[in-house]
């Protein structure tokens, strides 16, 4: 390692800069104007995920290792083929918001300019389109008008569907040392009270899907309050009438009634509102994953162009991105029913232009199928060979067993990955993609921020970047001269260019005074909000506090949203509503590998209200069916009163490789927004049922791999190998299929040694096996919980000698290390558990966090757990009742 390399963080779209020093070790940069020396727990761990175990070192086909030249050709010919056989919409593209722009470009280019289809969506379809859709209904354009400062700016932050403490930790940081400093007002409007509501001052815990209603009754309040700003208006917006009359009367009773939320929390929050200038309302995937999303959206937009606060220091509405390239994906066209450059498919300038500037044969003249519709045109057998890139849709689509039959029969797979996943397992070829730390490119971040993303490691075996892959793919095809980039600067220059082309302040996004960037520049750029030049925006980085919209007159558009009522239910007794953690991404890929990140929430479950599961008979950890119209899945009961009665919440980011349920995706359903197609994934009917556990276990091995449907389980990777959690769904078989049985589990070679306790009238077994005089595995069966060891003595025991005297402590499980703690870590960067804090709190009389950071350190580095601390030391001076 030579001197430390600036990049940017590989997970969500606050876009952290980080610098990579010696040895792997990954820390924040203090220079970067996303973060300014903050990470958040991910962020933080970086460093523990770079390691090449389980990566995907070389192409293969049919399982089997291939060189890259026959895997590029095979995937040139089968699409060449089926393209002359089916026409060109019977291929596509599903990308993905963590390709860098120069991934997206290269791809983009392929399917709409030369292949000519409009099949290319990505999974930011899962995650941006309502808000896409909002912008360009609104701004003509698909635009967000504000900058990170406006948080310090604002004197009223809104957070909507957002859980930005967990899912925007460093921005959500911002916001609250903002508030420290000059009081700013937090307001949270999200079903769940989550951490972001513990931290602000008023939670309004609306009824899932009932958004619109609550914009549309801010907005005839606004206006019953005499608030509107009808000089701006006058200047600078159209459609205000009609967006007023759709919105209903002025009835604060009513509206409260339909969100099912107290009326005077909401008239508070209506006032707060009205009377507040600088204020912003920040919203994320409860806005965006909703059949009604982009309603949602211009509701939001129609509040915010109505007191002419858009553009302006601390106003304005804020979509916050998930991914770190989500913004990226956007400039380029990623999405089936955008072009490039933000160029429109119904614009004749913008089509010649394109046609001109790509050479392009075959420019599409139609937008293609968006995400969940594509995975049904391939299940219909329509579309016939695509093309998988940097996303994992058998566990992250919703109806996931409907994904997993389509690309099952889809006569021709690829999948580029770093690792394998249950995508993978798919596909007829496998690429190995290189990972965050190896690549080479831009992404753009919520704040329209490009960054580099800067390699810092040797990518390991055979891996190779996602651009190169789709270049080889598209010179194999015929367009030698069109793909012909020496190195990413080159695509960038490119792709920069274009955003120029038939421009002349026709489109917000312009980034060509990037396009003269020679290799050197590019490789050295500083983090950069676009327009550049700033020609609408001015040194601030706002946009629209003029006006100057893209839209022919130059005007917003208030869009009319009436209410539609709360989500179908389909007769079933909840809503489930489904979302992150705060350590994991997405399908755990890449913080499954952390043993930190698995402390704070170590299994999947499903969070429901005490009344509920008092009334369906359902024990606080035990199992429960959770069923739908599309499949059901077994998860861990999670009992608590934040969530409101009927509705549930279960974390997307276990799969089969981690659990036996698998992804909660496969209970999923997929209403789609009818403007944005994107589908809804916080509200889908489902019914839950106690299960019976018959016994319970704890395996340890040095490998990892699925455990089929043994019993439910859930894989944790610890320092030195893989924990299993086991509950029997059966009761445990008897004689010598016990022993069979743990044979499967166990897993070890036939000359293990096996040192073995048993006492199966009382179902309790224990069996520890040692290869070459250290633990290879153990597992420990009881009929209790209680009757199995302490998991924090037995895992450091794992890889370990185990000298002669040790054997009868070893199935004893007694602890080995006295001082390991229990309970879910609240701190990730220190390991403090829960009661490590709450002991210190009573016993130590600490009332602050920052006591509890000078005593334990906890929330001293990343801070993403101060809400979490907050709320231990506010029970600590409240108890229960
Ligand atoms: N730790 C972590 N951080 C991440 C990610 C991750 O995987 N892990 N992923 C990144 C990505 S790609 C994304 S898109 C973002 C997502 O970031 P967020 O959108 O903040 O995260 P979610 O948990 O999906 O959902 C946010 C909240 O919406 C609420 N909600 C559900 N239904 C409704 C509703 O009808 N109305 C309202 N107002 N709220 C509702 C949920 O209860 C939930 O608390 O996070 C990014 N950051
Ligand atoms: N139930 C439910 N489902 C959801 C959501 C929800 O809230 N609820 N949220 C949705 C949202 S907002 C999102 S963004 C999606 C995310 O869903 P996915 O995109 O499917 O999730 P990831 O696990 O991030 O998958 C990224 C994959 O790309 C691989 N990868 C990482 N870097 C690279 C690279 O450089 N090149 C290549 N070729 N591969 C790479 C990783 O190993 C991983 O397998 O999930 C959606 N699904
Ligand atoms: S907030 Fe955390 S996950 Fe998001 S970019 Fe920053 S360090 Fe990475
Ligand atoms: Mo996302």
């Amino acid at each position: 390692m030579t001197a430390p390399v600036h990049t940017a963080c590989p997970y969500c779209g606050v876009g952290c800069g980080v610098i990579a020093g010696a040895g792997g070790k990954v820390t924040a940069d203090p220079s970067h104007p996303a973060n300014r020396g903050r990470l958040c727990s991910k962020g933080a761990a970086l460093g523990q995920t770079l390691d090449n175990k389980g990566r995907l070192l070389h192409p293969t086909i049919g399982g089997t290792r291939a060189t890259w030249d026959d895997s590029l050709g095979l995937i040139a010919t089968k699409f060449r083929r089926t393209i002359a056989e089916h026409g060109p919409d019977s291929v596509a593209f599903y990308v993905s918001g963590q390709c860098l722009t120069e991934d997206y470009y290269v791809a983009n280019k392929l399917m709409k300019g030369f292949i000519g289809s409009g099949n290319i969506d990505t999974n930011s379809r899962l995650c941006m389109a309502s808000s896409v859709a909002g912008h360009v209904r609104a701004f003509g354009e698909d635009v967000v008008p504000g900058v990170y400062e406006d948080f310090e700016e604002a004197d009223l932050v809104i957070l909507v569907g957002s859980n930005a403490a967990w899912c925007h930790p460093v921005l959500h940081q911002r916001l609250l040392a903002a508030k420290a400093a000059h009081g700013t007002k937090i307001v949270v409007l999200d079903p769940r009270r989550t951490a972001t509501a513990e931290a602000a001052d008023l939670h309004l815990p609306l009824a899932a899907g009932s958004d619109v209603a609550l914009f549309n009754g801010l907005l005839s309040f606004l206006k019953g309050a005499g608030r509107i700003n009808k000089a701006w208006i006058a200047r600078h917006a159209s459609g205000f009438e009609a967006a007023v009359n759709a919105a209903g009367p002025d009835d604060v009773e009513a509206t409260a009634a339909a969100c099912g939320v107290d009326p005077e929390l909401l008239e508070m929050f209506y006032e707060m509102f009205a009377r507040t200038e600088r204020t912003m309302t920040v919203y994320s995937q409860g806005v965006n994953q909703s059949s009604v999303g982009t309603d949602k959206v211009n509701a939001i937009i129609n509040c915010h162009l109505a007191t002419g606060r858009i553009g302006r220091p601390g106003m304005g509405p804020f979509s916050v991105t998930g991914q770190p390239n989500a913004m990226g994906g956007r400039e380029v066209g990623g999405l089936a029913n955008q072009l490039a450059a933000h160029m429109k498919f119904d614009d004749p300038a913008d089509r010649a232009a394109l046609t001109a500037f790509w050479n392009a044969p075959n420019l599409t003249p139609k937008p293609g199928l968006k995400a969940v519709e594509l995975f049904d045109a391939i299940a219909d057998g329509k579309v016939k060979a695509v093309w998988v890139v940097a996303t994992n849709p058998a566990d992250s689509l919703p109806r996931s067993d409907r994904v997993r039959a389509a690309l099952a029969k889809c006569p021709f797979v690829a999948v580029s990955d770093c690792w394998a996943t249950d995508t993978t397992a798919l596909a007829d070829v496998v690429l190995p993609a290189s990972a965050w730390g190896e690549k080479d490119g831009t992404v753009t971040n919520s704040e329209r921020r490009i960054s580099r993303q800067r390699p810092f490691r040797e990518a390991p075996g055979e891996s190779r970047p996602d651009w190169w892959m789709f270049a080889q793919v598209a010179r194999r095809m015929g367009w030698k001269a069109d793909f012909a980039w020496e190195n990413p600067a080159a695509i960038f220059r490119e792709h920069a260019a274009l955003s120029g082309v038939a421009n002349n302040g026709r489109r917000v996004f312009d980034i060509s005074g990037l396009a003269g960037l020679d290799d050197g520049e590019y490789d050295d750029l500083l983090p950069v909000r676009w327009p550049v030049p700033a020609r609408f925006s001015g040194e601030s980085g706002r946009l629209f506090g003029f006006g100057g919209f893209p839209t022919p007159d130059g005007k917003a558009r208030f869009v009319a949203t009436p209410y539609q009522g709360l989500p179908n239910r389909s007769g079933r007794e909840f809503l489930l509503n489904t979302g992150r953690i705060r350590d994991q991404w997405h399908t755990m890929t890449r913080t499954g590998l952390a043993p930190s990140l698995m402390a704070h929430t170590p299994e999947p479950v499903v969070t429901l209200h005490p009344g509920d599961a008092a009334a369906l008979g359902i024990e606080p950890n035990g199992l429960v069916r959770l069923s739908t119209d599309e499949g059901e899945v077994v998860l861990r009961a999670d009992l608590r009163h934040t969530v409101r009665r009927g509705e549930l919440f279960a974390p997307m980011h276990w799969t089969d490789l981690f659990a036996s349920c698998g992804p909660v995706a496969r209970t999923v359903g997929a209403r789609l927004d009818p403007v944005s197609g994107q589908p809804e994934m916080k509200a889908t009917p489902a019914s839950l049922s106690p299960v019976e556990s018959h016994f319970h276990g704890l395996l340890l091995r040095r490998e990892g791999s699925a455990l089929a449907d043994l019993c439910h389980w859930v894989r944790v990777p610890v320092d030195t190998g893989q924990l299993y959690r086991l509950t029997g769904l059966r009761a445990l078989p008897a004689g010598d299929d016990l022993f069979r049985f743990a044979g499967l589990l166990l897993s070890v070679p036939m000359d293990a040694e096996l040192l073995e306790i048993s006492d199966v009238r009382r179902a309790v077994l224990r069996i520890a096996a040692i290869v070459d005089g250290a633990l290879e595995a153990c597992l420990f069966l009881a009929r209790d919980p209680a009757g199995l060891p302490s998991e924090a003595a037995v895992i450091p025991m794992l890889g370990q000698p185990v000298p002669d005297p040790a054997r009868s402590r070893l199935l004893a499980g007694r602890p080995y290390d006295a001082a390991a703690c229990e309970g879910p870590r609240v701190c990730a960067c220190f390991g403090v558990t829960r009661d490590a804090i709450r002991h210190a709190a009573v016993t130590h009389r600490l009332r602050s966090v920052s006591e509890i950071g000078v005593a334990l350190r906890a929330g001293t580095n990343c801070g993403s757990c101060i809400p979490e601390i907050e709320e231990i030391l506010r029970d600590v001076r409240m108890p229960a009742g």
